[in-house]
């Protein structure tokens, strides 16, 4: 890594790509998710009020993957939490990614801006809570006591996604920006290098296996697998 002041803040944004060498299936790329399903039935407010069981399906299938012996962090995942523990200045991780592994690997000061796959909540209180077999289909909220209250704490299309103003101050006080195995095709996040770059002042680097759909606004560009190119341009 290109040398940085030694208090300096550090954002990272991850996509599906980093969890792919994890066993985990990205959505655009060949096979992906949205290959599968189609994103309005399962990814949208509207497609939950018209088939709410589907969409627990989907989640809860998501969920027993997640679970999976063989599913655990790759190299990308741990060199992130490495440098985390060892960076002098703040590292943020911003993930889209629903998935626990930057967790599993130790990584601390971590954003969900999508959500968390084992998290469930209230659409009445509101309340996150960790998922179970027995809540993923259950009829009543056990905080409020309400029916057909709980969902997915997921960010679908057409809902903002988390702890933007958390994200915003970061991407505005960070000296490297860096984006991993994200396509560039879902905003606010595909956004983030433009408003970096018109602040002006960090350097902006993409690792992907290809380049992503906004390359070009990256000043610096590492092609390959994550569990390969992020060990390395951390060490
Ligand atoms: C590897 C690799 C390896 C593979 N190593 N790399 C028109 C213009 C602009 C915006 C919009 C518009 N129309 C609608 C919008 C808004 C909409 C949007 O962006 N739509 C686009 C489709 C155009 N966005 C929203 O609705 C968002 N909300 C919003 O905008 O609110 C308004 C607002 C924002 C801010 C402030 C105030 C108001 C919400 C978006 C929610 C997205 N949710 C999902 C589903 C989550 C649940 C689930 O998992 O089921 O999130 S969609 C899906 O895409 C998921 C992902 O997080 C997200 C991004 O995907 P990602 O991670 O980039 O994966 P892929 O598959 O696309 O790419 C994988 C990459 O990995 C590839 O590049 C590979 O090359 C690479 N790769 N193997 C390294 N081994």
């Amino acid at each position: 890594m290109q040398p940085l002041p030694s208090d300096a803040t550090i954002v990272i944004l991850t996509g599906a790509g980093i969890s792919k060498e994890s066993g985990l299936d990205t959505f655009r790329c060949e096979g992906g998710i949205w290959s599968k399903v189609r994103l309005e039935d399962v990814a949208t407010p509207e497609g939950f009020a018209a088939d709410p069981d589907l969409v627990h399906d989907f989640y809860n299938a998501r969920r027993r993957g997640l679970s999976d012996p063989t599913i655990a962090p790759n190299p990308a995942h741990h060199a992130l939490a490495e440098l985390e523990r060892h960076w002098p200045g703040r590292v943020l991780i911003v993930t889209q990614n629903i998935d626990d592994l930057h967790e599993r690997a130790g990584s601390r000061n971590l954003i969900h801006m999508h959500g968390e796959l084992l998290k469930i909540r209230c659409v009445h209180c509101g309340l996150p809570r960790h998922w179970s077999d027995d809540l993923g289909t259950a009829e009543m909220c056990p905080d409020c006591k309400r029916s057909g209250t709980l969902r997915p704490h997921i960010v679908w299309f057409g809902e903002i996604p988390l702890e933007m103003e958390r994200i915003m101050a970061a991407l505005s006080d960070c000296a490297l920006f860096v984006s991993i195995g994200t396509s560039g095709n879902v905003y606010p996040a595909a956004g983030f290098v433009a408003q970096v770059r018109r602040l002006g002042l960090a350097h902006t680097v993409e690792l992907n296996l290809e380049p992503s759909q906004g390359a070009t606004l990256f000043a610096e560009h590492r092609n390959g697998p994550a569990s390969q190119t992020v060990p390395a341009f951390v060490a």
